[in-house]
């Protein structure tokens, strides 16, 4: 196969890619280890920024977003027994959508396939060669059969996990940046309505905990837990005993229990990755870097990346000039070290450190009451969360 434009994973960052390509009238194939109907019933991120939502809208993918995702102009802290709100909208003008990451994958998938997009699922034994030629290629088997697609260029969203990143040319001058944290999130998915009509965002000594929603009948909650615990060590009793420790507070407000139908507990890492390109392989989105989720930017960062390199790309095929694919990991990267930042902030100001001296728990607490006293700093956190840079 021959095609102007590889990607590597069908996750939010390549099919967003394809697709923008497509209306730029770039030809694409979109690879994928994983099958249609598994990527499309993933449970992952829910927080859409403004800036992700207009580039769905506008690209022509939003109609189901609008529809059916939740508009929210603000979201809650809770510490010490009080709730405090965070306007969004009053402190920025904007507001995020709470959608969930799998129904932003089925809108792309069904926009591909309608216009005849090409996404090969199930997969194996990806491999990229010649990332440092003009003539770059990708193996892999396909339905029993080993097959080759060669192109101008190969896009690694492949996430974490994946081949491209380390197909990068000299990996031994390559730059990673991590930390790990000593957490992880204990997520579940239940049925009731919602607690809350926004997130809340709780800081306990007892550890972090997120009210978040996925429907009018889906409530989505997180608490922080050891990122090697497992979840059959958790009875429903002691997940919801534990949730009503940290969420609820002085003001009566109760958190709602319902049937659990999904649990999980992801671990917790910042990481970069640079740079984010080598010749004609650039890397989009997770297999680039990776924020905690305490944040919501993960997914937005991956709208964004994709956002600059269709324009990178778009420069390249109408007028033949590199200027803006040249300078794609220099400008991807400012962004993403300040998403970087206001995520290891969040998770700072809102986790339970085991390691934590009694005098660092009280400036994390000090931290809190300045933002929910100082317009100053609430708008500084506003604008990070809505995306506002
Ligand atoms: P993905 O989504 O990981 O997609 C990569 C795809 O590549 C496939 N793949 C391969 N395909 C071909 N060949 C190979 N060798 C391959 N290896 C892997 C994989 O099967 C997969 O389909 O990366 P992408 O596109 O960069 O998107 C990133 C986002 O998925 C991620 O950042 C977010 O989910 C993070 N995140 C959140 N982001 C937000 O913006 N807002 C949120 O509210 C938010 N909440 C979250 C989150 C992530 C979470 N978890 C589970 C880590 C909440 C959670 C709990
Ligand atoms: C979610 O709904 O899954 C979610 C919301 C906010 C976050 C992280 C995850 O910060």
């Amino acid at each position: 196969m021959r095609t102007q434009v590889a990607i590597i994973g069908a996750g939010p960052a390549g099919l967003l890619l394809s697709h923008l390509l497509h209306l730029d009238g770039i030809e694409s194939i979109v690879i994928e280890t994983r099958s249609r109907a598994d990527i499309e019933a993933t449970i992952r991120a829910g927080v859409l920024e403004q800036g992700t939502m207009d580039i769905l809208t506008e690209s022509g993918v939003g109609e189901r977003m609008r529809g059916q995702g939740a508009l929210h102009h603000g979201f809650e802290l809770a510490f010490g027994g009080k709730r405090h709100r965070i306007d969004l909208t009053g402190l920025t003008g904007k507001a995020i959508t709470v959608y969930p990451q799998h129904e932003v994958i089925k809108d792309l998938v069904a926009a591909r396939l309608a216009a005849d997009g090409q996404i090969l699922f199930e997969v194996s034994e990806v491999a990229l060669h010649g990332v440092d030629t003009q003539t770059p290629s990708a193996t892999f088997m396909h339905g029993g059969e080993a097959r080759s697609i060669e192109a101008d260029f190969v896009i690694g969203c492949d996430g974490y996990h994946g081949v491209s990143r380390p197909a990068m040319p000299a990996q031994e001058q390559r730059k990673n940046f991590q930390r790990i944290y000593p957490f992880g999130w204990f997520g579940i998915l239940v049925e009731s309505a919602p607690s809350s009509e926004e997130l809340i965002y709780a800081q306990h000594d007892r550890g972090f905990a997120l009210v978040s929603t996925r429907s009018p009948t889906v409530q989505r909650l997180y608490f922080q837990c050891d990122p090697t615990d497992h979840v059959d060590n958790w009875s429903d009793d002691q997940i919801w005993s534990e949730l009503h420790a940290r969420l609820e507070n002085h003001d009566g407000w109760r958190l709602k229990e319902g049937r659990i139908f999904q649990k999980n507990i992801i671990g917790m890492r910042s990481f970069v990755s640079t740079p984010m390109q080598a010749g004609r392989l650039f890397l989009a989105g997770d297999s680039a870097h990776i924020v905690p989720p305490t944040g919501a930017k993960g997914m937005n960062l991956a709208v964004s990346d994709v956002k600059l390199l269709a324009r990178g790309l778009e420069q390249f095929y109408r007028q033949g000039s590199e200027e803006r694919l040249a300078s794609y990991s220099d400008d991807a990267l400012k962004r993403i070290w300040r998403a970087e930042y206001f995520s290891w902030t969040m998770t700072r100001l809102l986790h339970t450190f085991a390691e934590a001296t009694p005098f660092e728990r009280e400036m994390q607490r000090a931290e809190l009451e300045n933002i929910v006293t100082s317009r100053a700093m609430a708008t500084a956190l506003a604008e990070n969360y809505v995306g506002a840079f």
